[in-house]
């Protein structure tokens, strides 16, 4: 038997074939949920329409600016409307504008600081809260988070800070959920090369470093996370909830 059988669930952050976000619906289709997806401006619609037609020609795509409250509650009204209900929620989104990323975090624009945190934190409390209602019957929301959240990676910057929200976040709102048996779990994986790691100078040298310095020698793959996030949903994770699980190869434990 499929291990997430009947689930209903919807997926924020698949930019392409490469997104995290995709790994992960494709596991959770894979075991027998039922899917719906958001995607983030016009440039992305096609990509994410082709992708999520693998899962029939009838699977709902729904536009999401998660900085916006009208488009969250349109995109839950209608999932309300054609699910009625919901089990799954994936949250794979972040963005920080490009200079931030560059440079000393000290220069962190109170501009910057504010989108990175909107896009990338504020948007899992307004989700959550959206997508509450329901789940009825409890249901797994999932986050994706980074190391850099909870050690300096160098201009790792402002999204280490938003990230440290997020993983905060996941624990008040799994305190908030957990009556409602519904949890709240980050996965923070390791370096994956993604739409949003492309451009990020220094990035294959951290690939490498992964591959030298993490206990399993190696980066982890995509479909491993897609494995974690399908365990994260099921019954085998029902008593884990607020907790940061680290897919990275073993890296997060060394201390040097
Ligand atoms: O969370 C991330 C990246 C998220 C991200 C990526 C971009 C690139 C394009 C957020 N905002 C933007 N804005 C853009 O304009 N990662 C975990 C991948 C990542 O990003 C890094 C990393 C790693 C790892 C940036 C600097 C250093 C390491």
């Amino acid at each position: 038997m499929p291990l997430l059988d009947g689930k209903l669930g919807i997926v924020f952050g698949v930019a392409n074939q490469r997104s995290i976000a995709w790994a992960i619906a494709k596991a959770w289709a894979r075991e027998g949920a039922k899917l719906a997806f958001t995607y983030q401006g016009e440039r992305v619609k096609e990509t994410v329409a082709e992708l999520a037609g693998e899962f029939g020609a009838d699977t709902l795509i729904l536009p999401c600016d998660v900085t916006k409250d009208e488009e969250i509650a349109g995109v839950f009204k209608t999932v309300g409307e054609k699910f009625g209900k919901l089990h799954l929620l994936l949250h794979s989104v972040a963005f920080a504008p490009k200079t931030a990323l560059e440079g000393e975090f000290m220069n962190t624009s109170r501009e910057a600081f504010h989108i990175a945190h909107d896009v990338s934190a504020y948007s899992l409390v307004a989700l959550s809260r959206a997508a509450a209602p329901l789940m009825p019957d409890g249901g797994s929301i999932i986050a994706m988070s980074y190391y850099g959240a909870e050690k300096v990676v160098p201009h790792y910057n402002v999204m280490g800070v938003a990230k440290a929200a997020l993983e905060a976040s996941t624990r008040y709102l799994a305190y908030d959920l957990g009556p409602k048996k519904i949890r709240v779990n980050c996965i923070s994986a390791g370096p994956v090369n993604t739409l949003a790691a492309r451009g990020i100078s220094g990035f294959n040298e951290m690939i490498k470093h992964y591959e030298v310095h993490a206990p399993l020698k190696r980066n982890v793959l995509p479909d491993e996370l897609g494995a974690t996030g399908v365990f994260l949903a099921s019954d085998g994770a029902a008593a884990i909830t607020g907790q940061v699980l680290y897919v990275d190869c073993g890296y997060q434990i060394m201390g040097m």
